[in-house]
């Protein structure tokens, strides 16, 4: 697929853009599978809420075939391509279920992390997000700060101990103080970023973003697949892999029906 140059100067300019059911109903299928699977895992791999639902599984492309299939989609691979100008690697993955009345993600940015924590030298890549639920401005969003990306890393971000998920999701996170927050979106505002089931949200890692409780009965389950160029690599190795690469082969595009071939 070939990014219009409208898609790839909002990506420069804004920070994102959203391809809109890029993905079908029997790929959708097989990916909720495969979350199935992973989130009946026992792992360190796989992040509790309190009541002991899955949250955050960590590394999925290390752990199932259908996830490893994903990042190598040739949809998804040939648009972060695209935007980046370069062969990329995984540094990271996760499947994120924002459980009924769980827990809230507050304002970061990924690429703050994987800097900070594992080294990754320049503020390039992409957090790749794939929707498995139709996702509307009620159940919880991913909420992101336009053109926030153009600040670069935001030096007073803090790791918060205090936070009620620390052990389990936010040990990692530098969140972004309310002041900073306050004057990012005095200039930019703020987005919900919305699709159905199968689209795919390509988000600079530098974006400032975080996501709400969700008070509704509606589920909203989000993949993603953070990529860097493979001249961009991590290699403080601080990390286990499944928060950080160890690999950094380019990814190779998989046939177009490499998802579909497991349903
Ligand atoms: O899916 C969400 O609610 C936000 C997740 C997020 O911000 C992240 O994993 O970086």
């Amino acid at each position: 697929m070939n990014l219009s140059s409208h898609q790839k100067e909002q990506y420069r300019e804004k920070g994102w853009i959203v391809l809109p059911s890029l993905l079908d109903e029997t790929e959708v299928g097989v990916l909720n599978s495969a979350v199935k699977t992973v989130t009946e895992m026992e792992g360190p791999e796989v992040a509790r809420e309190p009541d002991g639902s899955p949250h955050v599984v960590y590394g999925m492309h290390l752990l199932d075939d259908r996830f490893r299939m994903l990042a190598r989609h040739p949809a998804l691979l040939s648009a972060s391509e695209q935007l980046l100008d370069s062969k990329i690697f995984v540094h990271q993955s996760r499947v994120n279920v924002k459980q009924v009345d769980g827990s809230i993600v507050k304002w970061h940015q990924d690429f703050g992390t994987y800097h900070r924590v594992d080294g990754l030298p320049k503020p390039i890549g992409i957090m790749i997000g794939i929707f498995l639920d139709d996702i509307n401005a009620c159940n919880a969003p991913v909420l992101g700060i336009p053109g926030s990306h153009k600040h670069g890393i935001v030096s007073k971000a803090f790791l918060n101990p205090d936070s009620e998920d620390f052990e389990t999701v936010s040990k990692y996170r530098f969140d972004i103080p309310r002041e900073k927050i306050t004057e990012l979106v005095a200039e930019n505002g703020i987005e919900p970023i919305v699709g159905a089931a199968g689209s795919v949200l390509l988000m600079d890692m530098t974006v400032v973003h975080g996501s709400s409780v969700n008070i509704t009965p509606l589920r909203r389950v989000i993949l993603y697949l953070n990529v860097s160029t493979v001249d961009n690599r991590g290699e403080t190795y601080e990390r286990p892999e499944y928060y950080a690469a160890r690999d950094f082969s380019p990814l190779i595009a998989a046939s177009e029906d490499c998802l579909r071939a497991f349903g």
